[in-house]
């Protein structure tokens, strides 16, 4: 039977529309979920949208609209927005459905029975562009005497009756769990930032809001609506059938790696954990944050006008080529920059150059020189044995690497061996062999032939569509696509379609 894998995206925020850091945490999901159905694994892969809450609703109430349309609009726009990246999810949840909205009630009421929830009055800090509490010592103030969050959004003080979560009674065990779970959270910097934070004492968490009306009833008293994080975080198991231990789905739980961005870790590795250990819920097995996209060293606001569509950008550069810079550029966990010119030339280097301008050359002589079929192999050299070699170990090195989330690794890896083919054709030189020695000519092309394919296997996920095109181009059947399949040669004398680059480099636009 198949190992199974279950993967999720944050659920995003419907207050505004999609942007290149959205796109970003799903294309790095989704080159996960379709790496691990590549190696063999039966994966289930969830994104969707968070409606509920304050900053959702005063969002609506600008825009004229009520709050159930508007989130319509701009929940199909994410939507919309994951279409148009390829990323390959297999059920898109929005918490305003029936299923969510019943499987959270579910969820609270357990917490409940087991003597979690109680009833009490919250007085406090609240950032609603954060949905988050905060402690008196956890803020700023600015010159003009305004409070603000460490994230930098504004704060006010809110005073009303809540439900509470005893989170304080969390501490010990939450800190047992992470010890025993040393990878439960990735980065290093995010699992230290949480590990300080339970360590310095936890408070009950206020679970529910009186002052507004956009969110999921409390059950039994319809006064209150549910912390919209409470809500959110739910998804992950609303999604899989929650409460319905018999429900098709539910054996993808636990979840194996929650996606998200830094700034959220704090819900997921804290909150998260308890609520799901307060209800008799298995935990997940590992949240994985990614570092914070600047756009040309600047933040991106909507008063500067710097945010960057990824749909957008996808026109305008190739959607494989954004999947590939904004993977290949930082390290996952760390912050980095989106530059204009950095995208450019990585596309003309490593994409066009490196990677498009090998296929070409390789494939080109093979329909010319080869009557469009694949030749066979022929004795091996040591140097074809050393560039084969290290193309048969990208499976393995790629499993270690995208098991860590060090995507920009496993690109790295992959590149050695890009280069090393490019030295290899140029040591060889199959064009001279063509007239000295034509039958070494041919088992050269198929050395390069073998490294292509095994090259653009594994580089699938991250490039969909231009790897599907150059595995086409190498004659490597549909069903022969996987990491197992590589195990196969294909046969000698394969008809090969008329090479067509994959690549093209990108020119500006004169004037
Ligand atoms: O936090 N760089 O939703 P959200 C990198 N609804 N990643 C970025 C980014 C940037 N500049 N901007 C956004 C929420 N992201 C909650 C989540 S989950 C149960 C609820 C990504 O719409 C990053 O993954 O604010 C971040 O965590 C997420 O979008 C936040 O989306």
């Amino acid at each position: 039977m198949k190992q199974r894998y279950y993967i999720t995206t944050p659920i995003y925020y419907v207050n505004g529309a999609p942007h290149i850091g959205h796109a970003y945490t799903s294309i790095a999901a989704d080159v996960l979920a379709r790496w691990k159905r590549l190696d063999g694994f039966d994966v289930f892969f969830l994104t969707g949208t968070d409606e509920h809450g304050q900053k959702v609703e005063q969002a609506a109430s600008e825009m004229g609209l009520d709050p159930q349309s508007y989130t319509d609009q701009v929940s199909a726009d994410f939507r919309d927005m994951a279409d148009r990246m390829g990323i390959s999810y297999d059920d898109f949840i929005r918490t305003t459905e029936e299923r969510h909205k019943a499987g959270c009630a579910a969820l609270w009421q357990r917490m409940e029975a087991a003597g979690e929830i109680y009833l009490g009055h919250y007085e406090g800090w609240y950032a609603v562009r954060d949905e988050a509490f905060y402690d008196e010592a956890e803020l700023t103030t600015r010159p003009d005497g305004s409070k603000v969050a460490p994230s930098g959004a504004p704060v006010e003080w809110v005073r009303e009756p809540s439900y509470f979560f005893r989170l304080s009674a969390w501490q010990e065990r939450l800190l047992k769990f992470y010890d025993e779970h040393p990878d439960f959270i990735a980065p290093q910097s995010s699992r230290n930032e949480v590990l300080s934070f339970v360590r310095g004492g936890l408070r009950d968490l206020s679970i529910s809001r009186t002052s507004f009306k956009w969110g999921i009833p409390v059950p039994g008293d319809p006064a209150h609506v549910m912390y919209v994080w409470l809500d959110a975080l739910a998804n992950y198991i609303t999604a899989l059938g929650y409460p319905d231990a018999d429900a098709p789905r539910w054996v993808f739980w636990p979840a194996d790696l929650h996606v998200v961005g830094k700034e959220i870790t704090r819900f997921h590795a804290v909150y998260w954990p308890a609520f799901l250990m307060a209800a008799g819920v298995a935990t997940p097995k590992r949240v994985s944050a990614n570092g914070w996209w600047v756009v040309e060293g600047e933040k991106m606001s909507k008063s500067l006008g710097n945010v960057l569509e990824a749909r957008e950008m996808a026109a305008t550069y190739g959607l494989d080529q954004v999947r590939y810079f904004l993977l290949r550029e930082k390290p996952f966990g760390a912050d980095g920059n989106v530059s204009r010119q950095a995208l450019i030339t990585r596309i003309n280097v490593e994409l066009a150059n490196d990677l498009g301008n090998l296929a070409q050359r390789s494939l080109s002589l093979i329909a010319r020189n080869c009557s469009g079929a694949l030749p066979g192999r022929g004795p091996a050299t040591e140097d074809d044995t050393a560039l084969l070699a290290a193309a048969e170990a990208l499976p393995e090195t790629l499993r270690d690497r995208l098991d860590r989330q060090a995507f920009h690794e496993a690109l790295e890896e992959t590149w050695k061996v890009i280069r090393a083919a490019n030295g290899y054709i140029d040591r060889q030189a199959p064009w001279a062999l063509r007239r000295t020695d034509p039958v070494r000519m041919a088992a050269v092309l198929r050395v390069l032939a073998d490294t292509l394919r095994a090259v653009a296997t594994v580089l699938q996920p991250f490039m969909p569509g231009s790897m599907g095109r150059m595995l086409d181009q190498l004659g490597v059947p549909k069903d022969a696509r996987d990491l197992a399949a590589l195990a196969a040669p294909l046969p000698d004398g394969t008809p090969l379609p008329e090479p067509q680059g994959v690549f093209p480099r990108y020119v500006e636009a004169a004037g």
